[in-house]
């Protein structure tokens, strides 16, 4: 079988093709009597195989020219799996312990080959809905987020390298239009896409396209994700694109990747913790009420924020001496103006997240693409007190960002939703 241009693989064309590439043949130790192979894509956009034999492991995952949740009535570019696998290289380079590494990439295939994350890595979202603890999570993730944003910055970089980059990623446009719909455009207004618990929540959905101070606001933040090249982006950064144990932390998943606004990646991910903290109630039962554990997401909330916000800035001042453009030596090298800029940059990018955070949070719930925490809810009414909350919640934050002065704030805020 001859791979020189694009075919969609199955489980068992996909062997003709490992058997094609020497590097992957020789990764399974070219044993294939004993091989297995499953597609376990579970995500909204691909297909993902796990090959494993007696020897060695390995993921294939392969993107097809549409969005696998919709079907091929929504075109996608497959291009995403080259600006994926430049994302992961690039994120692997700044925080290897949190990245898969790449083993190969076909461009004309449209096709990554990276390491498996062997079980018991399984993805967090599902952990949260299991009610499993993960005692390191904040840390690795303000770890991963810190090293990923701050290196691609003009905190750290010239604006040689930056704009080199920025003209790069801006190849990735079609999967930033796919967001600047999803999550900008679509739950505004009506759209075939849209749906939400009905008819619960019929009310609810009408009330985010009638509010105009809400339209107002992601109005701007619209603007700010397309206009704004402040760093690298993972740009799909919630709970489904990260792999966990109790001891390792894995961002898998960022075919969103450009360079935007880093509010926009810390919102996403704080954002799908509170998405997850609302809907442990409709898992609360005579057994476990569910109540310690959502301490620990909040707990984990706070920890996350504070612990960024600590390793950011201590990478800033570890840095400050150099080639950074934003801030030149020359005039900030003093610790007092040091510490306006700080302060100020902080605060931006707290109410940044914020805003994004809520955006990502009412697109979860009556836009297209819904997460799994609520969608397993089985009693509907249920699900909808849980969504209703968290919506509640969400439309205040992203009117209100700019009034919120830390994330102690926010936690006692969603205490009282
Ligand atoms: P999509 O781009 O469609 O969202 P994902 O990258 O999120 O696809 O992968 C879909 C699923 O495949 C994940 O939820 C996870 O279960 C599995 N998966 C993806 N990459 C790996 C990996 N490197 N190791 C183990 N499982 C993986
Ligand atoms: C059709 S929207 C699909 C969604 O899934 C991806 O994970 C992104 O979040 C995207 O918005
Ligand atoms: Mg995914």
């Amino acid at each position: 079988m001859v791979f020189s241009e694009f075919r969609p693989l199955d489980e068992k064309t996909l062997i003709e093709y490992i058997k094609s590439v020497p590097a992957l043949s020789s990764k399974l130790a070219n044993s294939f009597d004993d091989l297995s192979v499953k597609e376990v894509g579970d995500g909204n956009l691909n297909f993902v195989y796990i090959l494993s034999n007696s020897k060695s492991s390995l993921v294939i995952k392969q993107a097809l020219p549409y969005v696998r949740c919709i079907g091929e009535s929504w075109p996608m570019t497959k291009e995403r799996a080259y600006f994926e696998t430049l994302a992961l290289k690039e994120e692997g380079r700044l925080s290897p312990e949190h990245v898969p590494e790449v083993y190969h990439f076909d461009r004309t295939m449209s096709l990554i080959a990276m390491r498996y994350l062997e079980p018991p890595h399984i993805i967090l979202r599902k952990g949260l809905i299991a009610g499993i603890e993960y005692p390191l999570l904040a840390e690795h993730m303000a770890d991963f987020m810190a090293r990923t944003l701050f290196f691609t910055s003009l905190l750290f970089r010239s604006t040689t390298e930056h704009k080199r980059d920025v003209a790069e990623f801006c190849g990735n446009v079609e999967l930033c239009r796919l967001t600047e719909q999803v999550v900008f455009s679509d739950p505004y207004k009506i759209s075939e896409y849209n749906r939400w618990t009905t008819p619960y929540l019929d009310r609810d959905a009408e009330a985010v396209r009638e509010d105009n101070l809400l339209k107002l606001e992601v109005a701007e933040l619209k603007s700010m994700f397309i206009e704004r090249a402040q760093a690298l982006l993972h740009g799909d950064l919630h709970t489904g694109s990260v792999m966990v144990t109790g001891e390792s932390t894995q961002v898998i998943d960022p075919e969103f990747a450009f360079y935007g606004p880093m509010g926009f990646d810390v919102g996403a991910f704080l954002g799908n913790l509170i998405l997850a903290f609302f809907s442990q109630d409709g898992y609360a039962d005579e057994t476990n009420d569910r109540k310690a554990y959502k301490e620990w997401i909040l707990k984990t909330i706070e920890d996350t924020w504070n612990l960024f916000h600590h390793k950011f800035t201590s990478l800033w001042d570890e840095h400050s001496n150099g080639a950074g453009e934003a801030y030149l030596p020359a005039i900030y090298n003093n610790p007092e103006v040091q510490l306006l800029v700080q302060k100020k940059y902080m605060t931006n990018l707290f109410h940044d997240s914020l805003g994004f955070g809520a955006a990502k949070m009412i697109r979860r719930i009556v836009g297209v693409a819904h997460v799994q925490d609520f969608e397993s809810i089985a009693d509907a009414a249920k699900r909808a007190t849980c969504e209703r909350r968290a919506l509640e919640l969400a439309k205040m934050l992203l009117k209100e960002r700019r009034k919120f002065e830390g994330i102690a704030e926010i936690i006692s805020t969603i205490r009282q939703y």
